[in-house]
């Protein structure tokens, strides 16, 4: 009997402990990262103080939940510091845990990736650009003067004296920077038979550097005529077999990228609240298509399938 009460008594203070540190969470959102350590802190010395000093459960756990934040804010700090995003923003465990659920209405209809050409803006905007449906634009390059200039060559030459702090995916390459990458062998930039292979990504950090890169593209057709098309460029370049891995993203809107070069394999699956409702869908995106996507709804993964190196760029769109 006094064991069940225990019990009881224990789980409701895991509910109570488990409450309050949601109602903290939630006021410390977006404030610094000290700020919101020492608020942690503070916080948990009121939840935690013990009238009578006893080394009770909802002491260690309060201390366990502490060490689980602290480790999680402090691997995040590290992570941004890494990849040099903004030193303080929602943690990811946090953005992964606390990620408000999607309205499966997103990908209910996916059955499949269309492509299509000759796209109307009425229909683009009504039907794509805002839903969150995935699609491929297959016409939107054909001026572009990228899809000849683009290579690893000119992107080192763009790079190669900077001392670029962009932010900098290596994935699976040990790279650690872009003067690192731009740096490679020729035997591996150009994939030669028996070199590594590699697959990085990049946002673009320079003003000028990106004044370059808009004289070989501009701003796809079919976008709604009132959306702004990100200052931001991304740049993913790397050789077959290579790609990101399954994640999905927290940025402000959804992305339009085209396939410069090379060909690459999305695979693209709903939210995990709408397992049940959606399913996973797969498309190839090929040299002069692009693809719209709301990385922020969709898991995404991509694989090149290509044996020449794939070479892209996009950004965001409001
Ligand atoms: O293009 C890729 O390979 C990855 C793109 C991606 O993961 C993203 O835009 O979030």
């Amino acid at each position: 009997m006094t064991e069940k009460s225990d019990r009881v008594d224990h789980q409701r203070q895991v509910e109570t402990a488990r409450k309050d540190i949601l109602v903290i969470l939630e006021r410390i959102q977006g404030q610094g990262l000290i700020s919101r350590c020492t608020k942690l802190w503070r916080a948990s010395s009121l939840l935690c103080a013990p009238r009578k000093f006893r080394l009770a459960g909802r002491h260690l756990l309060c201390l366990g939940l502490l060490f689980y934040l602290s480790y999680y804010l402090a691997g995040d700090y590290f992570l941004a510091h890494q990849h040099q995003k903004c030193l303080v923003g929602t943690p990811n465990v946090f953005q992964r845990i606390f990620r408000p659920a999607e309205d499966c209405s997103v990908c209910q209809d996916v059955q499949q990736v269309e492509k299509l050409a000759d796209v109307e803006l009425e229909v683009f905007e009504e039907r794509y650009a805002y839903s969150g449906r995935p699609v491929v634009i297959t016409d939107a390059t054909n001026d572009w003067s990228a899809m000849k200039v683009f290579s690893f060559a000119f992107f080192k030459s763009l790079y190669e004296d900077q001392d670029a702090n962009c932010q900098f995916f290596p994935y699976k390459t040990g790279f650690h920077n872009l003067r690192e990458v731009f740096n490679m062998t020729e035997d591996r930039a150009t994939l030669r038979p028996g070199s590594q292979p590699w697959y990085v990504g990049w946002s673009n950090c320079d003003e000028n550097i990106g004044t370059v890169l808009r004289q070989h593209y501009h701003r796809p057709y079919f976008l709604p005529p009132l959306a702004e098309s990100e200052k931001t460029d991304w740049i993913f370049m790397g050789s077959s077999g290579y790609g990101a891995p399954m994640h999905v993203d927290d940025v402000e809107h959804a992305s339009w990228q085209a396939q410069i070069q090379g060909s690459k394999l999305w695979i693209l699956e709903p939210p995990r609240e709408c397992h049940y409702t959606c399913t996973r869908v797969e498309v190839i995106v090929n040299p002069g298509e692009i693809i719209i996507l709301d990385t922020n709804r969709w898991y995404h993964q991509t694989r090149i399938i290509s044996e020449e190196l794939s070479i892209t760029i996009g950004a965001e769109y409001d």
